[in-house]
């Protein structure tokens, strides 16, 4: 599919805001993409279409992710963390994008997962670091990211973590899974 074509389809389904920050994760995507030798092509689909269920309501999410076997644990968690997956589900059924790495690119964009891909890694830091992201920690991320991907993606998942405890709020296990592969993985 054409970068057009995409950033159409994508741009009907959310906000103006939302859409101004995708296009922010596309040009961050690309640019960690050739920087670490991912594939540049797939890593920008990833990027137009990552939040593309964002807005979706609560109760179509959760339709989806049981229909479709998804982990069941998710609807015990919070709604945030639905879009992903849902994401990847409709951006296959509804904008026809069949890439596996893509769309699983989309699906863990917000949680990770233990033994996540090079593009999977370029999206969900892309995600983070994006120029409209302004919150304490970030501009840490962003200057690692220039060194070292993973020690990036780590440092976001930690931010992410200490955030949620910090409100009290549950931890999704993949959060944890993926902090703890990474950080293992670590010399
Ligand atoms: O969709 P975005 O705002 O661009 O970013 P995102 O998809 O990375 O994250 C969406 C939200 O999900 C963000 O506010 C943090 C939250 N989140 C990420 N991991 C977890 C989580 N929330 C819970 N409860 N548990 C998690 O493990
Ligand atoms: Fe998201
Ligand atoms: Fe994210
Ligand atoms: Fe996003």
């Amino acid at each position: 599919m054409k970068r057009e074509e995409a950033l159409s389809l994508v741009r009907d389904q959310i906000t103006e805001h939302r859409y101004t920050h995708t296009l922010g994760v596309v040009d961050t995507a690309i640019m960690l993409a050739e920087k670490y030798g991912a594939d540049v092509q797939k890593a920008e689909l990833a990027a137009i279409f990552h939040d593309y269920a964002k807005f979706r309501s609560k109760e179509e999410m959760a339709a989806i992710i049981k229909q479709q076997k998804m982990d069941p644990q998710l609807l015990s968690f919070h709604s945030e963390l639905w879009h992903a997956p849902a994401g990847a589900y409709l951006v296959q059924k509804e904008a026809g994008v069949t890439d596996e790495a893509v769309l699983n690119a989309i699906r863990y964009h917000t949680s990770g997962r233990i033994g996540m891909t090079l593009l999977e890694k370029v999206v969900y830091v892309a995600d983070y670091i994006e120029p409209g992201r302004r919150f304490p920690g970030v501009e840490e991320v962003r200057e690692l990211a220039q060194q070292d991907l993973d020690a990036a993606l780590i440092q976001a998942l930690k931010n992410t973590i200490q955030f949620l405890m910090k409100k009290n709020q549950p931890v999704y296990p993949d959060t944890f899974h993926t902090y703890n592969d990474l950080t293992m993985k670590k010399e």
